[in-house]
């Protein structure tokens, strides 16, 4: 594995790169073209000063987070073979750069949902949280008024101003889409950009949904082993792999995050690793589960919030989730996801430096000693 970290570009991040230079053992970012709108194509131009930008400063890009996906794509919308023409060349161009990672998400109108940006914690930190109660009590065409007064002043990914200023259209593109649509629609999206993954062996790593279910009615189709399963078969190329993002899949304590891993060996092309801590969950029936990772969750609808990368600060088992990508043979780049606003850091809700460099070193860690335990091969 690549210990990186993500980083949306000088003019967006308010972390500095000489300051994730200096994280032990992180010489790769993740990063993007942040201004760009899905659909559009990036240019070689753009992408080489980009490229520049992070060499500048002694490190290099290890892959892209995220090229986004339009909504005329996921909807088969009237600018769907438009949207793909650009993107082909956009893959095309990031190909001849030798970038060779591109993550993307197939979630209708909202990228993740949240219902807190800033949960206070025991400890004083703060975190993104998720209560379903909140969020069954929200018009979601007011979702961004109610959170935007926690977002430090910049602009969360997903959740740009002028996209939901549009929300109400986007329901309304998507009041036909159901599962199976939606499927459909990423399977000609996946067929149409293989080849030119093919040429420059460009890794295509889709993001799961989070939450793992449907929220605001709105589908879900990358969120369990199951549909994982049926989406790698369908398009059965080894550049249609997948973001093992641990926070995304493990809202659902019902996934088996180390056996999803090992069961998707050799399709798993970026590994997202943090932490949740569970106050409550249930199925939609009410039903209380059992948890993969052994912890006791009480039932109630779901309300979980964000911890620390320490198993122990939150309901998973983090040696497990490194043992299995160690175990299964990933390769990839791997990144600390959100982490907890601590010691008083401004920055962007989940993307501050100061916790996402303790969860790089943690997960660091456990690397090496899971690699000594197996004689010490990588
Ligand atoms: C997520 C997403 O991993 C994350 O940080 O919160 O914003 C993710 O970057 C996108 O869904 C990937 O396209
Ligand atoms: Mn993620």
């Amino acid at each position: 594995m690549e210990m990186t970290l993500r980083w949306y570009g000088k003019a967006f991040d308010t972390v500095e790169l000489w300051k994730i230079r200096q994280i032990p053992g992180v010489k790769g970012v993740i990063t993007t073209l942040y201004d760009k709108q899905a659909g559009e194509l990036w240019s070689e131009e753009e992408i080489k000063s980009l490229i520049n930008d992070v060499s500048e400063q002694g490190m290099h890009i290890s892959g892209i987070e995220s090229v986004n996906v339009s909504d005329d794509i996921k909807t088969a919308g009237s600018k769907r073979d438009e949207h793909i023409d650009n993107y082909i060349k956009t893959l095309e161009n990031l190909g001849k750069q030798n970038i060779k990672m591109v993550c993307y998400n197939f979630m209708p109108v909202f990228d993740w949902t949240r219902s807190e940006l800033a949960r206070k914690r025991f400890d004083g930190s703060t975190v993104l949280a998720y209560s379903q109660k909140a969020i069954d009590s929200i018009d979601p065409a007011n979702m961004f008024d109610s959170i935007k007064d926690q977002m430090n002043g910049t602009v969360m990914p997903g959740w740009e101003p002028e996209r939901l200023d549009k929300v109400k259209e986007l329901f309304e593109q998507y009041k036909d889409i159901d599962e199976a649509k939606l499927f459909d629609n990423l399977v000609y999206f996946l067929k149409a950009i293989m080849p030119v993954c093919d040429k420059y062996d460009i890794n295509m790593a889709i993001h799961p949904d989070d939450p793992a279910w449907s929220v605001f009615g709105l589908p879900r189709i990358i969120n369990n082993k199951e549909n994982i399963s049926k989406m790698l078969s369908a398009v059965d190329n080894v550049h249609n792999g997948l973001t093992f993002c641990a926070g995304s899949f493990g809202t659902n304590p019902e996934n088996d995050l180390p056996d999803m891993i090992r069961s998707f060996a050799g399709r798993v092309h970026f590994a997202h690793v943090r932490n949740l801590q569970f106050n409550t969950f249930c199925r939609e029936d009410g039903s209380a589960v059992k948890a993969w990772s052994g912890v006791d969750i009480p039932a109630g609808k779901p309300d979980f919030e964000e911890a620390a990368h320490l198993s122990s600060d939150g309901s998973f088992d983090m040696y497990e989730i490194v043992r299995a990508l160690y175990e299964s043979g990933f390769t990839g780049p791997i990144r600390p996801d959100h982490g907890r606003m601590i010691w008083g850091e401004e920055a962007m809700p989940g993307y501050g430096l100061y916790d996402r460099a303790l969860g790089a070193a943690y997960i660091n860690g456990l690397w090496e000693a899971i690699d000594k335990a197996h004689g010490g091969v990588r």
